[in-house]
């Protein structure tokens, strides 16, 4: 297989067969990118073959799976990651090496050292058409939302700074409280790394918002709020969860009126963040109380629908429905076609780079939980698949926190804070 040296550090090829990886390493590559979904082709190695000829062969491999049409910002990082992380220099591929190429040059733009106008040429002078990437560039310089998202791998979580670059004002979405099971230990390490990234870009915090009472994970939301002054939101019927979880936990002294945030949100609410404007879509099925926030050209569907090869969020937890699900995702997809929907997890199918963003568009046409299916269909998928699932490891742990806001429980004489856990109560 021959490869198209774009510099000292990467060179990008097309599909290569097994002897092609033993070919690299004698070439003096340290490692292979696979850009390529698997089955898009008969006689395609696909990801576990390929992975196999790379260890074989005594090369690092990455898989950053990516659609030509649906290449987000955490691709172009996951590709970046997976260059400084092979230790030498890379041969990228897909099937024309064309798809490599444009996730390479999208982030020397990302990183300020290539101009949107070089791209062009740049892909021409390698023998290569980046037509997309130029495309691409021209998408994102008329979006009106800036997104940043941060995975948060314990849990697989994805947090946000959503921004109004005019203003410079924005929210906080979905922010992960550090804990360790294991020792006890909590932490704010993520909450921190949010906050020192407002802290670069000079934005003041707006909102902190919880799309749903987490049950994976703590929120960091009171936390932020203590650092940033900024009120706290979620959707209004998280008082159902409040008298849900209150039972199971034994705590008659439990405020139920979601006196624990600043604001409570209903369905078809509208609030501002600088000049953007956002509205609440009330989202129930994978928990009572779930919402989206629809803000600018950005939808925050959180655990309704994943990316379109995660399929959609479970609804098995205490007030979850599938039939419920299915409505709010009926809800999501009348949206317009191009808005990015970004998900509140992502469980790496295949072992592929965390992504978290998708639109309506590539919902409809690739997340099999949705296209060609009816409402009994989905259930019948969902419920099966819930079946399968064990709960959450920190589901106890977390909703006793999360349902207060993301307060941990006050502390008791000695001066140290304690968890509950109920005993067969689910
Ligand atoms: N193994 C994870 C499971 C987390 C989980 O259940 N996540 C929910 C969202 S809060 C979900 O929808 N998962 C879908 C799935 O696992 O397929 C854990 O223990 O934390
Ligand atoms: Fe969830």
């Amino acid at each position: 297989m021959t490869s198209v040296r774009v510099n000292e550090l990467i060179s990008v090829a097309g599909q290569p067969d097994a002897a092609g990886f033993a070919a690299f390493a004698a070439d003096g590559f340290a490692g292979v990118i696979n850009a390529r979904p698997d089955g898009e082709e008969p006689g395609q190695p696909g990801n576990a073959a390929e992975k196999a000829s790379a260890a074989a062969a005594g090369l690092a491999y990455s898989f950053v799976p990516v659609k030509g049409a649906e290449i987000t910002e955490a691709d172009i990082r996951a590709f970046q990651l997976a260059m400084t992380q092979a230790k030498g220099p890379v041969v990228a591929h897909c099937k024309s090496g064309t798809r490599a190429l444009t996730l390479y040059a999208l982030g020397e733009v990302l990183d300020g050292r290539m101009q949107p106008k070089e791209v062009e040429a740049f892909g021409q002078n390698l023998g290569f058409d980046l037509a997309g990437a130029c495309r691409w560039l021209e998408k994102r310089a008329g979006q009106p939302a800036r997104v940043k998202a941060f995975f948060e791998p314990r849990t697989c979580s994805v947090q946000y700074v959503v921004a109004d670059p005019v203003t410079k004002r924005c929210a906080i979405i979905d922010p992960v409280l550090d804990f360790d099971e294991m020792s006890g230990a909590t932490g704010t390490a993520n909450a921190d790394a949010i906050l020192a990234h407002i802290d670069s870009e000079g934005l003041t915090v707006e909102w902190i918002l919880d799309t749903h009472p987490h049950a994976d994970h703590f929120s960091a939301a009171h936390y932020l709020k203590g650092k940033t002054g900024a009120p706290t939101a979620i959707g209004a019927h998280v008082t159902d969860v409040q008298v849900l979880w209150k039972e199971i936990y034994n705590w008659p002294a439990l405020e139920t009126d979601g006196s624990q945030w600043d604001r409570l949100f209903a369905d078809g609410d509208t609030f501002e963040i600088g000049g953007l404007k956002a509205r609440v879509m009330f989202s129930p099925g994978h928990t009572l109380a779930s919402v989206t926030y629809v803000i600018g050209d950005a939808a925050f569907v959180h655990d309704t629908v994943f990316t379109p090869d995660s399929g959609t969020a479970r609804t098995d937890f205490p007030g979850g429905s599938a039939s419920a699900l299915w409505h709010s995702i009926q809800a999501i997809l009348s949206l317009p076609e191009e808005t990015r929907l970004f998900s509140g997890h992502d469980y790496q199918p295949g072992g592929r780079h965390p992504r978290w963003e998708s639109t309506i568009a590539a919902q409809k046409s690739g997340n099999p939980h949705i296209s060609a299916i009816d409402e009994a269909g989905f259930v019948a998928l969902r419920q099966a698949r819930d079946r399968t699932l064990p709960k959450p490891k920190l589901m106890l742990h977390a909703l006793q926190v999360n349902i207060r806001g993301g307060r941990l429980p006050e502390p008791e004489e000695n001066g140290r804070r304690y968890l509950k856990i109920p005993l067969d109560a689910l």
